[in-house]
């Protein structure tokens, strides 16, 4: 039997969903939904825009004002609507590809504009729907479709992309440890401006299985046993955090909201007349 949070928030018409077994991308979605309930919001006044990708999909099994939009365009698509209506709490659902490869320009301008946003960004290190090219984030030496001999490029830090671009929240967490993330989640929406919460996932289908990854539950242990929390992560030396990344919430900070801000202008302007 469905759970309270299927049948509450999901479109139950559009199920089975279209994931491989193994996926972490039901884990991500549940998250987001999750954090919804702990806080209490109207479903009415939450709108969720995603790209296009596999995590992508989740807009269209979320019973919520859902938006499908073009690939890397879902901040754009986003930023309209904020700006249009900005009591509602939009929250974007996009891919490591979709956000920071086609849409990295949206991305960086959303976050420079500190506009009230919550963006949750389905890091699995690929192009999971595409069939497994490499994404800016496949770390340097791995494989992927395109990149059969090992990827040369320097993998993109999205929290510090995030964060050098302007964003007030931001924050990594794993599916391991769900929680954690449900956590993140509510707080990226309930803070004012720009958030930017990095899911780390697993794709066993393509990354896991060009990079000889193993299955899913192996994928699961390798970020139970490489997440540090980033208290802890502070304290190791440089030797001790090889092969490891810091999870947690990374940067937080307050400054100027962009439709708050828009609003200003348009109130001197009422005032005038
Ligand atoms: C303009 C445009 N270019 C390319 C594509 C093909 N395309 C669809 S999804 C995708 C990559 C998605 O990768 P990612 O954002 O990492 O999401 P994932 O599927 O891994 O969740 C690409 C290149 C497209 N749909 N539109
Ligand atoms: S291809 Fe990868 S990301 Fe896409 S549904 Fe399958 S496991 Fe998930």
């Amino acid at each position: 039997m469905p759970s309270q949070l299927v049948n509450e928030y999901f479109r139950t018409a559009n199920l089975p969903h279209i994931w491989c077994p193994g996926c972490g991308n039901g884990i991500v979605t549940r998250a987001i939904v999750k954090a919804i309930d702990n806080l209490g919001l109207n479903k009415d006044d939450c709108c969720i825009v995603s790209g296009i990708g596999c995590s992508s999909r989740a807009s269209g099994y979320l019973d919520f004002n859902t938006l499908h939009t073009t690939h890397g365009r879902a901040l754009a698509f986003a930023t309209g609507i904020k700006l249009a209506n900005p009591k509602l709490n939009v929250i974007v659902i996009t891919g490591d590809g979709d956000c920071s490869a086609i849409g990295g320009n949206h991305l960086i301008h959303a976050a420079r504009r500190n506009i009230d946003i919550t963006t949750i960004v389905f890091n699995n290190n690929t192009y999971g729907m595409t069939g497994g090219q490499y994404s800016p984030t496949t770390p340097t030496g791995d494989k992927g479709t395109t990149a059969p001999y090992g990827n040369i490029d320097m993998n993109f830090d999205l929290c510090e992309l995030a964060k050098a671009a302007g964003a007030t929240y931001v924050s990594r967490g794993t599916i391991f440890t769900a929680n954690m993330l449900i956590k993140q989640v509510e707080e990226g929406i309930k803070s004012k401006g720009f958030s930017f919460i990095e899911a780390m996932t697993i794709c066993p289908t393509y990354y896991g299985r060009k990079n000889k990854k193993g299955e899913a539950v192996d994928m699961m242990t390798y970020l139970k046993e490489n997440a540090i929390n980033i208290a802890a992560y502070d304290k190791l030396t440089d030797e001790q955090r090889a092969g490891k990344f810091v999870v947690g919430e990374l940067y937080k900070n307050t400054r100027p909201e962009y439709t708050e801000e828009y609003q200003k202008i348009i109130d001197s302007f009422s005032k005038e007349r």
